[in-house]
Formats: structure tokens, sequence, C-alpha cells
């Protein structure tokens, strides 16, 4: 979900370089800001429907109009910031303040003044991305190649390290031609972020969350600390009983080979839930499985994920969403397959695009995904300016919250499961769902971690890909199961990174959700442990998520925060508090064994 118009929130620090003027009056202000949203508005639309057939179909020229109406809605935006500057100082009405202040930091891109180096710096970034959606790896000839999917497949489902080697180096080699782009990617990005007198690009990313950037940064840390100790119990337990399967391939002590891990990038282990299963435990369901057993269809999936939206009192998706959305991958040509939501007029022409598999993960994603939509829909009354997330965690925090609601009785309720296990399944439950949401956590960090660095210039080109694996291991206990070199271009192999779209949103969600889920399921009187409770067919959560979501971005999310939760802070003791059971298991089991790397 790419968003050219005006996103969110966050302190006004940036385009400072340009002067006040002394005679400019608030009404001009209001005005001013009033016509530039408008025009945004229409900009931006136009930019999204050739944005929707690049990825729905990329060719050169596909790609080439995108880029173009990438680059006039951008640069039109980077030119009322700077014309916005104008009113600095003045005393204006909050309504006009709070547009003005996120006008100036809506973009993820700012292009330079110069047009030909806006444009190039457009065209690189729609290049980028194509060559992600259309990688493939060819081991012997165009017969044999895999597409992303495929690959995918291997690395969830193969056991034999071979195979699962060969998948993962040759994904990760689509990835090499992306480096030279990139690096001119980087030089232009923070040309056009330093116009607008921010830092760097990174620093403008930085700068969304109504704080100070290095109040933001600080807040990481905190929240990172606060989770950790759940992150390496689950670590040395998962290492452990890798070693046990795959021996001395899998080191006692030191990282995990990232190819083992169930994913192409190691960031959600719950596919490898059979060889990490808690022994003598009751066995827990395969969500894939159900659906496979019942013939669940991609529509069916994608029903299933707006009928509980419903159950909470939202209205259908609109027809147009059946018509427009692309949901499975086309046999004929090049597509960005990873998933997303789009509202292309910005009011209700809701789609999702994805390519859809019939597995538990993607059942996941598609509540994921609508979330998003249905987020979207409940703020497009605000005026375009507000019309965004109280913050990117946000976005990304509610399909999230709504899939931590899929519980084995929810599932029971569809009649997918015939009967939900007793609570001596929980230890098994709770790790499917560890596996997901525990092992992401610092992948969700790393990336943008690395890629500040990469815009600040402390990680120089001849690097890239050095420190990024010096990071995922750091952060996350991985490493590459081949050496790695400077030929190689590993961190473009992950679609954010290729796409230009920021990462610590994620991070962000992966523990507001919780948060969220703690709150909802509180206000539906739910007193069972967190992960049996659902907020399914609960109008009164439905209501409350709804009065958070209609307000878009026209507050600071810590005001959205406290509307939900009743806190300001975002606080990762929900995750916590949902995992602790597991967490005790878990140091139990890991008694006398090696924790970290
Ligand atoms: O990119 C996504 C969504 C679209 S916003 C499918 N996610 C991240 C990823 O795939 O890396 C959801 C979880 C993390
Ligand atoms: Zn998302």
């Amino acid at each position: 979900m790419r968003n050219l118009r005006l996103a969110c929130c966050a302190t006004a620090l940036a385009v400072t370089a340009f002067a006040a003027d002394p005679k400019a009056t608030p009404e001009e202000a209001r005005k001013f800001i009033n016509d530039a949203e408008q025009k945004l508005l229409t900009l931006g639309v136009d930019a999204g429907r050739a944005d929707w057939i690049k990825s729905t179909y990329i060719t050169d020229d596909t790609e080439a109009v995108s880029a173009l109406l990438d680059e006039r809605a951008i640069s039109a935006t980077v030119d009322y910031a700077k014309k916005s500057t104008r009113f600095d100082g003045l005393k204006l009405d909050p309504v006009t303040a709070r547009k003005i202040k996120l006008l100036k930091l809506s973009l993820t891109i700012a292009t330079p003044s110069d047009t030909r180096e806006a444009e190039e710096l457009t065209r690189i970034t729609a290049a980028m991305e194509g060559a992600y959606g259309k990688g493939k790896y060819c081991p012997s000839g165009p017969e044999s190649c895999k597409n992303l999917d495929q690959l995918e497949r291997i690395l969830a489902e193969s056991r034999d390290p071979r195979e699962l080697l060969d998948a993962w180096v040759g994904w990760q080699a689509i990835a090499r031609p992306i480096r030279k782009d990139f690096v001119r990617y980087v030089e232009l990005a923070n040309k056009g972020a330093r116009q607008l007198g921010f830092l760097d690009n990174g620093a403008m990313w930085r700068s969304k969350y109504d704080m100070k950037p290095d109040e933001f940064a600080a807040e990481l840390d905190r929240l990172w600390e606060q989770v950790k100790p759940l992150y390496l119990s689950l670590h040395a337990y998962v290492r452990s009983r890798l070693r046990e399967k795959y021996g001395d391939l899998v080191p006692a002590g030191g990282p995990i080979p990232a190819q083992l891990l169930g994913n192409m990038w190691a960031q959600d282990w719950s596919n490898i839930y059979p060889l990490v299963a808690p022994p003598n435990s009751a066995p827990a369901y395969d969500l894939t499985e159900l659906l496979k057993k019942k013939n669940t269809d991609w529509k069916q999936m994608v029903k299933y994920g707006e009928g509980f939206f419903l159950s909470l009192g939202f209205a259908p998706l609109p027809a147009t969403f059946w018509e427009r959305s692309q949901f499975v991958r086309p046999r004929d040509r090049d597509v960005v397959c990873h998933a997303s939501a789009w509202d292309v007029d910005s009011v209700d022409d809701l789609r999702l695009k994805m390519c859809i598999q019939i597995t538990g993960e993607d059942f996941l994603t598609i509540h994921h995904e609508l979330g998003h939509n249905f987020y979207q829909r409940a703020y497009n009354r605000q005026p375009p300016s507000f019309r965004d997330s109280a913050n990117d965690g946000f976005h990304e925090a509610i399909g999230d919250t709504i899939a931590l609601s899929v519980t084995p009785e929810y599932l029971v309720k569809l009649g997918l499961l015939d009967k939900a296990p007793d609570a001596s399944s929980d230890i098994g439950l709770l790790m499917q769902r560890a596996l997901e949401k525990v092992a992401f956590l610092p992948f969700g960090l790393v990336i943008d971690q690395w890629r500040w660095k990469v815009f600040n210039g402390e990680i120089p080109p001849e690097k890239y890909n050095q420190t990024w694996w010096e990071l995922r291991r750091k952060y996350q206990g991985i490493a590459p199961p081949v050496e790695r070199t400077e030929a190689d271009f590993d961190p473009a192999a992950k679609y954010h990174v290729a796409a230009n779209v920021p990462y610590m949103r994620y991070f962000l969600a992966d523990i507001l959700q919780f948060q969220f889920h703690r709150a909802l399921t509180g206000t539906a009187g739910c007193a069972g442990p967190l992960n049996r409770c659902s907020i399914y067919g609960n109008r009164e959560a439905g209501a409350k998520l709804n009065a958070m979501l209609e307000m878009g971005a026209s507050r600071p999310w810590q005001e959205a925060l406290e509307k939900i939760a009743g806190t300001r802070q975002m606080d990762a003791t929900a995750i916590r508090d949902y995992f602790a059971p597991l967490q005790k298991w878990l140091d139990q089991q890991n008694k006398g064994k090696p924790v970290g790397w």
C-alpha cells in the first residue's frame, strides 16, 4: 500500500531551509492547505491508478507511466511543503496547523528539485520494485524457473538441507542486479530529503511519530529491551530442537543458519512448528490442513476475513472490491505478488492485491490486508490530509489484531475445526503464535537499523552486505548458510528494501497489536487467557475499534492509542503477558542449554 497522498503525523522539525513570510495570514494558510490537499489528492489518485496497473502487469511501459505520475505527485508535494514554510511561526487553528505539519512529513521519498534527478529517482524506484516482482530462480534454463511463491513453499515445507540451501541462494541472487540502482537511489533520496530540511532520508522516516526522531529511536530501544528475554528463550529452544533434526549444521551456541527456519527471510518461523512442537503435548491444529480438508478456495478465504469485520459491525466490502482486486497469480504475466491493500480513489475503491495460496499463513495475511482496507474506509470522511493511520504501525496492526482473535473456538464456529482442544494444548498453541510473532520482533527492527545507517552514510556501499549480516546476527542470531560477498546484495531480496517501504512500522505493529488485543478482549469481557480470547461477534469491541479507526491521522497517535488502550505509551507488557506461560515453559526446557549466540 503506497501512500502518495498525505500521510501521518509528527513533529514539524524539518523544512527549516525556507523563510517564514511576516505578511502571511492564518486565513491564507487555511486556504493554502485546503487547496493543496485537494490538488494532491487528485495527483495521488492518478498515480495510484498507474501504480496499480504496473503492479499487476509489469512491463517497461507500465513502469514508465507509473514513474512519471509518481514523479508529478511527489514533486508537487515537495513544492507545497516548501511553500508552506511561509506560514512558519504563525498562530494557526489546530486543524490547519496539523495539516501543514503532516504535509511536510507525508513522503517516504522526496524528489530533488532538479527535474532530471526527480525523474531518475522515480524511475529507479519503479525499476527496483519491478526487478523484485519479476525475480525468478532458473537453475538450468527457462523451463526450470521458479518464482518466489514456489521458492517460499520449498523453504516452508522441505526438510532437505541441500534443497533448502539451493532455494535460498537462488532467491538471494535476484537482488544482485538491484545494487547499482540502490546506491543511486540512496544518493538521490538523501538529496531530496535534505532539500526539505531533513538530515537524510532515514531521518525523514524517523520524524513521522509525533515525537523527536531521537526520542523515537530511544522508544525502540526500550521496547526491544522489554521483549528481548522472550526472543532469547525462543531462539535457544528452537536452536536446540533444530540441532536434533539437522545435527552439526546447527551450532550448539551460535547463530542459526537462515535457511532452516521455514521462511525465506527467517522472519516468521511458524512453518517449522512440526520440528519444534512441544513433545507429549496434545496436538494443536494445522490451519493449512483444515483449509485444504474443507476444499476452501481463495474466495472463501477472503470471505472468512471479511466475515470477521462484519461480525464487529463493519459494512461489507463494496462490489468493486470483488471485481477489481487481484486475488491469485496471473498465469501469463509478471506481477508484484507481495500482498498489499489499496484504496485507489481514497474513498471506497478498496482492493486487495495478493497471490493467494491455500495456507494458514495466507489466511492470516488476508486478515492483515483487510485490516488496512477497513481502516482506509473508516477514515474516508476525514479531510484528505488525515486519511491515514494514527502512525504507520497502527495501519499494520489492525488486521493482525483481528487475526489474534482467530482462536480454536473461532475456527469451530466457522466449521473448520470440529472441536477446540483443551487447555493441555495451550503451550503448543502459544508456540505456534510465538514462532510467528516473537520470532518476527528482531527482524522488524533490523531492516531499518540497516537502512537508517545506509542513509546517514555510516554504512557505505562497499559494506552493504557485510553489515547486513552483522546486524542480522546481532539482533536475530541467524547466519547465512554460505559465504556472502559484496557481489551479493541480500537486503534487496526483501520486498520492502527493493520497493522503498519503511519497515519499522511492522515492529511497532507487533507490539501494538497485543496492546489492542488485550484492551479489546477486555471490552468484550473475556477473562480467559489472552490466547483463548476472541472479539468475534462483539459489537462493543467493534465500536471501540471503529472509534479509533475513524480518527485517521487527525490527532497525534498517542491520543488514538489512549482511546483504545487507555494509555499513551507503546508497551510490550501485553505481548509479554500473552506469552508468559510459554516463556516459563521455554525456560524450563532451556535449563543447562546455551542461550544467546
Ligand atoms: O509486508 C507485509 C504485508 C503487507 S503490508 C503483507 N508484512 C511484512 C512482511 O511481509 O515482511 C506483514 C508482516 C511483515
Ligand atoms: Zn500491511
